[in-house]
This record gives structure tokens, C-alpha cells and sequence, in this order.
């Protein structure tokens, strides 16, 4: 259990992020017990957003936010059933099909992303999974992002080892496959596929040698123990995603979840401060749900550890705060677009990375 005590001020330091069983908060680990993540939802707020802060300045440069600019590729007519998701054909959601673009016009996006200060190009298409002319056609796109000098990131379903192995050769650098949700409540959500398979598809993209982008959304009437069960997942995987988008849930007319309870804000920075503490070199992405979330609360999620986000007016078929308004919030907040790795090679990230251990249960 994690110690709930509030720190007093005389012992401040490294005292305040031990638990009862000695286990430092902040060591990467991946045998996180469900009591433990519990306990964690349950800290007083400031006390959560302090610890994750501090875990979030061992690791990374403080004030430096990743940015990520979707397009989606193929709209619509997705067989699943996503109870979240405008682009079902099971729900009438008024949105229009969009066949699969042509990669001219994909490089186009890519670029104007690009200028307008992206790092990385995600291309998100509706399906269960790609089929192998598609995938051609997807490899293709991939090479000329990269041409462009961005990370490539996709996202298209359920992919075969074989399938995941063509994304490396063309150069994609991270496939997004989110958990969405607890294994518990994922039936409430999906039925056309299952949690096995999620998790398969994220041992083929792991396998092939891709990074791992993978997250959960909040605000779909699960409980607390699922957000924790979620996280608890996630950081129990052999590796920790090196990207971990949480999404708000953004509601849409037509589709089973639109009316759901909407999320607390303060839950949803719990949500946040959780996965930077349990994922410590993550990038935690504070995703879909901006559009309608105050600058105070994205402030608070920045805070709790977010240090990633989706940039452009869009997300996939949604909107998103436009580059004018991102681009205030971060002037207000004194916040900077993280460079690329390459880019940054001149500056160094402050990391203090000497005290980390991993900690891996005996079958991981
Ligand atoms: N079809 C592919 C798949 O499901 O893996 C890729 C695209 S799908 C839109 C990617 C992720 O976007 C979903 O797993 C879900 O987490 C998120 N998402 C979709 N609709 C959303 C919504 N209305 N609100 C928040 N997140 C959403
Ligand atoms: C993720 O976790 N969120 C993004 C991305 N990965 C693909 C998608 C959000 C979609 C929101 C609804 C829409 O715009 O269609
Ligand atoms: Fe299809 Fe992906 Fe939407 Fe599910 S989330 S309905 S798989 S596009």
C-alpha cells in the first residue's frame, strides 16, 4: 500500500515517496499490484500531483511538451463496434467515408504539420485491421513522412507480426494500439474483438521492433478501479509503452456513449499523475478532450506529468484546439515544443536516471 500520509515539512525529500514495502516511487517497474495503484487514485490531490511532478523532473526537461499532429487516412465504415467511436458503421453519426488517401496528399498534411511545429505525423485509419494492398500503399506514406523529416506514428487496427515487421522496414517509428479501458470493462465497450487481441497486436508491434504507443480513454462510465486496472496493465507489460496517450472521452451525437456522466476534471489529472508515476520514461500524451477542457485544467495536467500532446485543429474526425490557442496556452504557461532526438542532441534532457532500477517480476 502507498503510504497516504501528507508530507510534513521537516520530512520532505525522498522520505515522502516511500512505501511501506521500500519501494521508492519512481523506480521503473512492472509489478505494480492493484492495491498499490489504488492507493495511488486515492492520495490527497496535491499529494499525487507533487509526487508525479517530481517523477516527471527525474526524467525529463520540465516545461517541454511533445507534439503529435493526427490525420486520418481512411474514414468511416469500421466494422467494429467501439461504443466510443464515431467512424462504427454501426452508428449513425451523419459522418462522411473517406476511402483511402492518396499519398501525394498525405505528404502534403505532413509537411504543413511540419511548419507549423509538429514532430510527429500519427495516420489513423478505420479498420479492424489493414489489408495487405492497403498496408502497400500505407508503407509508401510512411517513407515520404519520414522524407519529411518527421517521426511517423500509425494507427490501423489489429496488426499480424508479419504486418508490424513491413511498418518497421518502411520506417514507422511508433504503432498506437490503446487498451482503452480495463479488461473487466472492455465488454461493456467492444465486442468485436477482444482485450487478447489488443494485447497480441502489442506484442507483434513490440516484436518488430517498434516503439509502442498505447493508452486508454476516461470518461466512458468506468469506475476508478478500472482506470487503475488500465495503468496497472499498462505498466505490468514486459515494457513500458513509450507513449501512453490518455484520452478524454469525446463525446459524439449517435454513437452508444454520447451522454455519459462527463469525467471531473480532477479525476482526470488523477488519471494523468497515475500513468507518470507508474511510467516514469513515458511520454504521457494528454490526447483527445482538449476542445472542451479549460487552459486551468490542461495547466493541472501538465503539472501531474502530461508531456505530450495532439496539435492541429484536428484529432482524427473531431475537433481539437486550433494552433493559435495551443500556441497561447503555451505562451502563457512558459511551455516549449519538445525537438526531436536528433534534433536535441546539443541539449540534453535533465534526467537523473543513476537511481533507476528496474524492478520485473520473476516470469516478466
Ligand atoms: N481503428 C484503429 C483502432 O481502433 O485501433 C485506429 C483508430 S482508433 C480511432 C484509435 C483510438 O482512438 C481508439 O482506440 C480510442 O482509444 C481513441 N478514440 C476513438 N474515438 C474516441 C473518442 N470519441 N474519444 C476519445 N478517444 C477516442
Ligand atoms: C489516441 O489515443 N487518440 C487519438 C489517436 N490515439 C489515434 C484518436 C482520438 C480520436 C478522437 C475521436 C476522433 O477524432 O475521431
Ligand atoms: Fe473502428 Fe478503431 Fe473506431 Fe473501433 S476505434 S470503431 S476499430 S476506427
Amino acid at each position: 500500500m502507498v503510504d497516504t500520509d501528507t508530507p510534513r515539512p521537516e520530512h520532505r525529500g525522498m522520505h515522502d515517496t516511500k512505501t511501506p514495502q521500500g519501494a521508492n516511487l519512481g523506480q521503473i517497474r512492472h509489478d505494480w499490484s492493484l492495491a498499490e495503484v489504488e492507493a495511488l487514485f486515492a492520495l490527497p490531490f496535491l499529494d499525487l500531483v507533487f509526487h508525479a511532478q517530481r517523477i516527471h523532473r527525474a526524467h525529463f526537461e520540465p516545461n517541454t511538451v511533445q507534439m503529435s499532429t493526427l490525420l486520418s487516412i481512411k474514414t468511416g465504415a469500421c466494422p467494429e463496434d467501439c461504443a466510443y467511436c464515431p467512424q462504427s458503421v454501426r452508428y449513425d453519426t451523419g459522418l462522411e467515408r473517406d476511402a483511402l488517401m492518396e499519398v501525394a496528399a498525405v505528404r502534403e498534411c505532413a509537411l504543413r504539420a511540419k511548419a507549423a511545429g509538429a514532430t510527429r505525423f500519427c495516420m489513423g485509419a478505420a479498420y479492424r485491421s489493414p489489408k495487405a494492398k492497403d498496408l502497400a500503399v500505407i508503407a509508401e506514406m510512411i517513407r515520404e513522412v519520414r522524407a519529411a523529416g518527421l517521426e511517423t506514428c500509425a494507427t490501423l487496427g489489429m496488426v499480424t507480426p508479419a504486418q508490424a515487421e513491413q511498418l518497421k522496414t518502411a520506417g514507422l517509428d511508433f504503432y498506437n494500439h490503446n487498451l482503452d479501458t480495463s479488461p473487466e470493462f472492455y465488454g461493456e465497450i467492444i465486442t468485436t474483438r477482444t482485450y487478447q487481441d489488443r494485447l497480441d497486436t502489442l506484442e507483434a508491434v513490440r516484436d518488430a521492433g517498434l516503439k509502442v504507443c498505447c493508452g486508454g480513454i476516461v470518461g466512458m462510465g468506468e469506475s476508478v478501479t478500472d482506470r487503475a486496472k488500465l495503468l496497472l496493465t499498462l505498466a505490468n507489460l514486459p515494457e513500458h509503452p513509450e507513449s501512453v496517450p490518455i484520452n478524454q472521452l469525446v463525446q459524439v451525437p449517435g454513437t452508444p456513449l454520447n451522454g455519459a456522466a462527463p469525467v471531473e476534471p480532477f479525476d482526470f489529472v488523477r488519471a494523468i499523475a497515475v500513468a507518470r508515476i507508474l511510467m516514469p520514461r513515458a511520454h504521457v500524451r494528454l490526447s483527445a478532450g482538449r476542445e472542451t477542457m479549460s487552459d486551468e485544467t490542461q495547466a493541472l495536467c501538465f503539472l501531474a506529468g502530461a508531456n505530450s500532446i495532439f496539435y492541429g485543429e484536428r484529432l482524427l474526425t473531431t475537433g481539437n484546439p486550433d494552433v493559435q490557442r495551443d500556441q497561447k496556452l503555451f505562451a502563457r504557461l512558459g511551455l516549449k515544443a519538445e525537438t526531436r532526438p536528433e534534433q536535441a542532441a546539443a541539449a540534453p534532457a535533465a534526467t537523473d536516471r543513476a537511481h533507476v532500477h528496474e524492478t520485473r517480476p520473476a516470469t516478466a
